[in-house]
């Protein structure tokens, strides 16, 4: 094949945040700016991670990754890479990309999405990519990228025609060559081994038991029939928002209490479905809905470790160690203390995951932001986390006749608080704010840590301690920090502050709270009640009101 050399000028600002590489479509869809990334991406890998290589390819479907897929491809190509497997129609989720690269022994893989931002023309576009066992690459890896595309001056890539991702099958040039697979196939292959489908299908059949899934119009709609109807099923009109579209529908594909509303009202209306579940734009998030009740992330991974051994197979010789994200609540801590598991605190982004999974120290983990999963991929998965709950609700009524009530989702979360203490939690989220603002709260805050001192009294809280969270990866070693400033006090509560790293637009500001309560007759209690005054408190002083100028969060979790 012919290769062309293109000149080219370095763009500013291509630094990748917690997940990849996002903006708006329309800064992608710039001359080069697309190609420049990928080009820098192949300068900074060693030539024997790529040349002659296999890569993957695919993502959420969304707007303007038909176009990026075919100049991803070409640049490929014109790298020496010698093959590339790409989902049919460029669809892959997030879990799925992951388990095709472990599956085929790929030495990486791209996956085209900006998660739960929103599509279209006038929105979020995004690039990840993971390395060869699935995980997303390590910030080493993304740092060089960045240093990269600030001297780049050629782009390589490949006179080739577009090529037809619609079928699937093998398209060679030469010694290149792509082929295009089912999006499906390996991932629920993979799954089969991971679940009891059996147990899963048994519960799914059980006309006392009621099960909706909400794809969002994001990539899960490409599985959820094939997984939850034709494997496991589940009805076709358990399904909604199954067709992936380039703009999700004009929607927000995150599924929090407030983009997800239209399921949160159909589990909360009267004799609603026993379950309810969505997943995000690329289908590595998840949000688990009981009758008239919202199990916080935090809660989930903690329910779905405490129960893992005993309902899905894949953990039946036990499980390796437990971890979180540092904002995460302590509700998984107090698993691994009971059962005894190695357990760890990393910082948010699931790239953090991926050594302790490979070095064979964690199989359960999760963040408080709708992420939950395990060590059979390098990512989070949200049906993963759809498939553990029914299995875990099977599991637990497998008994049950006929007529007999079922143990729900509410009955195991409020046992499983029982068992081990309810950790209150909740998250504010001020979407899109002035970055100097948000910037300047956090110096504020900062400020605050260094004059703070063990035993300061903050309102009727006795601080612990204060810091801005860093973390050194017990595996390799490195270090990262400023990952959050987080208050601990010494009755265990928290309030932390980030900014997010996965915005396209000024700066999104999360604060995060948190609140231990061991008394059962105290577990009833709606967390934005329990949680009031830690609220209170962490925005008066943390002067959100002045440094933002906003009132109200845009969502709360
Ligand atoms: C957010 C979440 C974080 C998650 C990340 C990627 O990051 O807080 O927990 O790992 O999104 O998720 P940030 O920096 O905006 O807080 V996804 O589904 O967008 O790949
Ligand atoms: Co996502």
């Amino acid at each position: 094949i012919k290769i062309k050399s293109i000149p080219t000028k370095p763009i500013e600002g291509q630094k990748t945040g917690t997940s990849g590489l996002r903006k708006k479509v329309k800064v992608f869809m710039q001359d080069n700016y697309l190609a420049n990334w990928i080009q820098a991406l192949f300068n900074s890998l060693p030539p024997e991670d790529y040349k002659n290589g296999l890569l993957v390819l695919g993502g959420d479907g969304r707007y303007f990754n038909r176009e990026a897929a075919q100049i991803i491809i070409k640049i490929a190509a014109g790298n020496g890479v010698g093959k590339i497997l790409v989902g049919q129609e460029g669809i892959l989720s997030t879990p799925a990309v992951s388990a095709v690269i472990r599956k085929r022994k790929a030495n990486g893989g791209f996956i085209m999405s900006a998660s739960h931002n929103p599509g279209g023309p006038e929105y979020d576009w995004g690039i990840k990519f993971n390395y060869s066992s699935g995980q997303p690459a390590p910030e080493s890896i993304t740092d060089k990228i960045y240093g990269n595309t600030l001297s780049i001056s050629v782009i390589k890539i490949a006179d080739i025609l577009d090529v037809d991702i619609s079928k699937v099958g093998v398209t060679k040039f030469g010694s290149f060559s792509v082929e295009v697979i089912d999006p499906v196939s390996d991932y629920l292959e993979l799954l089969e081994t991971v679940f009891d489908f059996q147990l899963i299908k048994g519960l799914l059949s059980r006309p006392d038991f009621r099960f909706i899934f909400d794809a969002m119009h994001a990539v899960t709609g490409a599985y959820a029939k094939p997984i939850l109807v034709d494997k496991l099923g589940a009805s076709l009109d358990s399904i909604s928002n199954g067709i992936p579209l380039e703009d999700f529908g004009h929607g927000h594909p995150d599924p929090n209490l407030t983009y997800a509303k239209d399921l949160v009202n159909i589990l909360y209306a009267e004799n609603g479905p026993d379950f309810g579940a969505a997943s995000d734009g690329d289908g590595d998030r998840n949000m688990i809905l009981g009758r008239s009740f919202f199990v916080t992330p935090s809660d989930s991974v903690a329910v779905i470790a405490a129960n893992a051994r005993e309902a899905v197979p894949y953990f039946k010789n036990g499980v390796k160690g437990l971890a979180r994200s540092m904002p995460t609540s302590g509700a998984l801590d107090r698993v691994a203390e009971k059962l005894d598991l190695p357990f760890f605190e990393v910082p948010t982004g699931w790239k953090f995951f991926g050594n302790l999974m490979d070095a064979g120290n964690l199989s359960v983990c999760g963040e408080e932001s709708f992420g939950t999963g395990s060590d059979h991929i390098r990512e989070k998965d949200g049906i993963w986390a759809v498939l553990a709950w029914l299995s875990i609700i099977a599991h637990r009524n497998k008994d049950k006749k006929p007529g007999e009530k079922l143990i729900s989702v509410s009955d195991i979360v409020t046992e499983h608080w029982a068992t081990y203490g309810r950790n209150f939690f909740s998250r504010y989220d001020y979407e899109e704010c002035e970055s100097e603002g948000a910037n300047k709260m956090i110096e504020h805050l900062r400020d605050i840590v260094s004059k703070s001192k063990p035993g300061d009294q903050y309102g009727s809280y006795v601080l612990q301690f204060a810091d801005d969270f860093a973390y050194t990866d017990p595996v390799d070693g490195s270090v990262v920090s400023k990952q959050g400033v987080r208050f601990v006090f010494t009755d265990g509560s928290r309030i932390i502050y980030r900014l997010s790293g996965t915005g396209s637009a000024g700066a999104t500001v999360r604060v995060y709270i948190e609140q231990f309560e061991p008394d059962v007759s105290k577990h009833d209690v709606d967390a934005q009640i329990a949680l009031k005054p830690l609220i209170d408190l962490a925005i008066s002083m943390s002067k959100l009101k002045d440094f933002t100028g906003r009132e109200k969060p845009t969502v709360i979790t």
